[in-house]
């Protein structure tokens, strides 16, 4: 089955399907590795990986870019985290087909105003745009598409901006109105229990979508009882292990004065040269360096 109509089946059917975030194609093919269902194209990864802030600093082309350059790595379908669509509907009209050819099989827009700010920092700058905006911008990357199967999940970041659970079922149906296949329910509250009751109000026919950051106890055992729900979002796992991983050992070298210590408990160098498709190269050398 092809890519887009894989993951439409994926987020549609009752099983619950899961992404992992990743900034570049090898934490993509790292997370296909892994198991999971699609790669989530985090644009708070792919800022951090740049050592800026997740607030429109990066341009759409470097975040094309690299959508681009992990959809060629991985056979998984890639989400990409399209922001605010980068300016109103007319941008939107023009950046969605720029995905769906760079491979991607959906995007996820949210009805902040440009440029965002994060969602996830204490304090930050949330501004909701007009309902009917929103609308416009999602009919408006509906109408892009070329294949019927790729995928527009609209955003509501209303309990983000603290603008409450009635506005942010409001926003979610005229969203579904407005044609989005699924909607992406955020919070950044370290318990659940707004989403959950988001989800339990939620009456709608699109299938929800939680990246569930903040509120790491829920399990997918929990989230796939709750029966509305088709995907879940690991959104920045990917950056936040390699950050882990990459200080414990430069600290570790730097305190041992070598590399003596480490080096036995760290991915061999065989292992780099595998995940850089080195077979694949192999195979190409056998047959056509003549
Ligand atoms: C991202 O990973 O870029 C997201 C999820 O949009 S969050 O950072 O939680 O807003
Ligand atoms: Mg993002």
């Amino acid at each position: 089955m092809k890519r887009n109509a894989c993951f439409r089946q994926k987020l549609q059917a009752p099983a619950l399907a899961h992404a992992m975030s990743a900034h570049n194609p090898l934490s993509a093919r790292l997370a296909e590795q892994a198991g999971f269902d699609a790669i989530w194209g985090s644009g708070f990864e792919l800022s951090a990986s740049h050592a800026v802030p997740d607030a429109n600093i990066l341009s759409p082309s470097q975040h094309l870019d690299m959508m681009r350059a992990i959809a060629a790595a991985v056979d998984v379908p890639v989400i990409a985290d399209i922001d605010t669509g980068f300016g109103n509907a007319i941008n939107v009209s023009y950046i969605v087909p720029q995905y769906e050819a760079a491979g991607c099989s959906a995007v996820v827009m949210e009805d902040k105003t440009f440029p965002k700010d994060t969602s996830l920092r204490a304090g930050g700058r949330q501004e909701l745009v007009r309902i009917e905006e929103f609308q416009g911008k999602v009919e408006a990357a509906c109408a892009a598409r070329r294949d019927a199967d790729f995928c527009v999940i609209a955003r509501t970041e209303a309990l983000i901006a603290g603008a409450g659970e009635r506005e942010a079922l409001a926003r979610a149906a005229a969203y579904e109105a407005a044609g989005a296949d699924a909607i992406l329910i955020h919070s950044k509250q370290s318990a659940p229990d707004e989403i959950l009751s988001f989800v339990a109000a939620w009456q709608g026919r699109a299938p929800l979508v939680l990246v569930p950051t903040s509120y790491p106890q829920l399990r997918e055992s929990d989230i796939q009882a709750l029966g509305k729900v088709g995907l879940v979002i690991y959104g920045n796992h990917a950056i936040r292990a390699a950050v882990g991983a990459m200080r414990e050992v430069f600290a570790r070298i730097r305190r041992d004065g070598g590399i003596h210590e480490v080096d036995a408990g760290l991915p061999s160098v065989k292992e780099i040269i595998a995940l850089q498709g080195d077979a694949a190269m192999r195979e190409l050398e056998r047959r056509y360096l003549k």
